[in-house]
């Protein structure tokens, strides 16, 4: 294999790693590692703990693989850097004259035991405005879960989602209103056109 072939496979082995690099999370880009909402010393403090290392290390942690490549580096700790002091409040998503409906199963990660109600499931644009919010209702099921459009007339205002945003999940226990890592079990992207788009939605217990 000459030098340019070598590149080539190079190159395209590095595309196929970041493209399999799910799941993919929202909120401050990754970089809230403990999953409060917040992008602080403490997330800092767990990234540095993991430095170094990669899956099978006694210090690997998959949630400071911030930029997700299987290993713990400085790359990681410039994702928390660049998104110090990001913080997300999960405000009721404001309604619009367009949406997507999504629905779909929604299962706690590993067991795959169905989430029951006393849950609420969150649906956030890539710039983490909630955009989408449902109750469980029924053990396991989610929807028809209203996401909605943001609001053109108001540019200088992000309200919710626009049309080719990929969508991201959060999910809420009701009582204790711990935050829970979610995922889709495929890219979910918005549409706006009142569609119903079947969104199968994973929870880390
Ligand atoms: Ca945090
Ligand atoms: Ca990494
Ligand atoms: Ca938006």
């Amino acid at each position: 294999m000459n030098a340019e072939k070598l590149l080539f496979a190079m190159a395209v082995s590095f595309i196929l790693v970041i493209m399999s690099s799910a799941p993919v999370f929202a909120v401050c880009n990754n970089a809230d590692i403990n999953w409060d909402l917040e992008v602080d010393i403490f997330d800092l403090a767990t990234v540095g703990l993991a430095f170094g290392s990669e899956p099978g290390d006694f210090n690997w942690n998959p949630d400071a693989d911030v930029k997700k490549d299987n290993q713990i580096d400085i790359f990681d700790l410039a994702g928390v850097g660049l998104n110090y002091g990001c913080s997300l409040s999960l405000e009721q998503p404001t309604p619009a004259s367009n949406w997507d409906d999504l629905y779909g199963w929604i299962k706690w990660n590993i067991t795959g035991q169905e989430v029951p109600s006393g849950y609420r499931i969150w649906i956030l644009d890539p710039d983490d405005v909630p955009c989408g919010m449902f109750d469980i209702i029924y053990s396991g099921m989610h929807g028809f879960t209203h996401v909605y459009k943001d609001d053109s007339t108001t540019p200088n205002i992000d309200e919710g989602a626009s049309i080719g945003d990929e969508l991201f999940v959060v999910v809420e226990n009701l009582t204790s209103h711990k935050i829970y890592r979610a995922w889709f079990d495929r890219p979910i992207i918005f549409h706006g056109d009142w569609g119903r788009y079947e969104a199968n939605i994973s929870v880390n217990p």
